[in-house]
């Protein structure tokens, strides 16, 4: 049987802290290659090897491949897209090139399998906004959102065009308790849940009827490493999966936390610039091909998920 050798490119972000994790327990914690940018915090560093490595210098990922010859590789580097309006041009440069480069190396040293995330972002106004099909208008009206519709055109031709085995899925809103989230328009519906246990109350930069596509991070977890698990004649879809878990507005995420903490109070702040770029999402998926290609089903539905943020963040 092959040796599995993964770098995991970002590893101390919100997704990456968790991917480590999880892949270190299935393939042993010598052949995941912890990388990022930043010192990681204590459990990535004590579980497994770490490298300090920058997606947009070709010269040391050069030498990272040469060292590891992975199997597989995430690159899950990125600037998402709040912080991306700050700074766009930062965000085209680290999403676009990022993953040109990953994809170039991945050529080159002959890599089984490459994965890199996409989002809800890449839809826009113009999209069906319910049940968002895999195939529709994608106008994406954010540099995140342009960047990785365009990263997803180059997955699929680099599969197209050099065979390359290149998975990646449409991540909705994530929400986690273990690591920060990264600057993103979703990231309401995690602060939320830090400001009820701190103090009874959140101001939302999201307005009442704002719904948007989320998912617990355990569902995200698992589906990822079931799409990097399948079969690849199974894949249909090279460029990336609508991915969905469940969907909710501010109003109803706080009438669930009601159910734990019956006096949170939720309020407003107005004219916050993630409003923009949310009323341009969908507001619920169709992910029929993740569940048809690879049997894609979530578990975390809100009342569990809000269950489970709450005990774990009590902790
Ligand atoms: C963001 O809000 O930017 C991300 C995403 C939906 O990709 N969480």
């Amino acid at each position: 049987m092959m040796i599995e050798k993964i770098l995991v490119l970002g590893s101390n972000g919100q997704i990456g802290t968790e991917l480590v994790t999880a892949l270190r327990k299935t393939y042993s914690e010598d052949n995941v290659i912890a990388c990022d940018i930043r010192r990681p915090d204590y459990d990535i560093k004590n579980s497994g090897p770490f490298e300090f490595v920058n997606v947009l210098e070709k010269e040391t990922l050069n030498t990272i491949f040469q060292k590891y010859k992975p199997t597989q590789v995430y690159l899950l580097a990125a600037l998402l897209s709040a912080t991306g309006e700050q700074n766009p041009k930062l965000a085209w440069d680290l999403n676009m090139n990022g993953l040109l480069n990953i994809l170039e190396l991945a050529i080159t040293y002959k890599t089984a399998k490459v994965y890199w995330p996409s989002s809800i972002a890449v839809f826009g106004p113009n999209s069906p906004k319910d049940q968002t099909p895999q195939f529709c208008v994608m106008d994406p009206n954010t540099v995140y959102g342009i960047s990785k519709l365009a990263g997803e055109r180059w997955c699929e031709y680099y599969h197209q065009k050099y065979g390359l085995d290149v998975r990646s899925i449409r991540y909705p809103g994530l929400i986690s308790w273990k690591a920060a989230p990264g600057g993103g328009t979703t990231d309401y519906a995690i602060h939320i849940f830090h400001d009820a246990l701190k103090k009874g109350s959140y101001a939302s930069f999201l307005n009442a009827a704002t719904e948007l596509p989320m998912m617990y991070m355990d569902d995200a977890i698992r589906g990822t490493i079931e799409l990097m698990d399948a079969e690849a004649g199974k894949i249909s879809i090279r460029s990336s999966y609508n991915f969905a878990g469940v969907s909710f507005t501010p109003e109803i995420l706080a009438a669930e936390i009601r159910k734990h903490i019956p006096d949170f109070k939720l309020t407003y702040t107005a004219n916050d610039p993630r409003q923009h770029i949310a009323d341009g999402w969908p507001r619920s998926i169709d992910d029929s091909y993740a569940a048809s290609d690879w049997n894609w089903k979530p578990e975390f539905d809100l009342a569990k998920l809000t269950t489970d943020m709450l005990k774990n963040l009590k902790k």
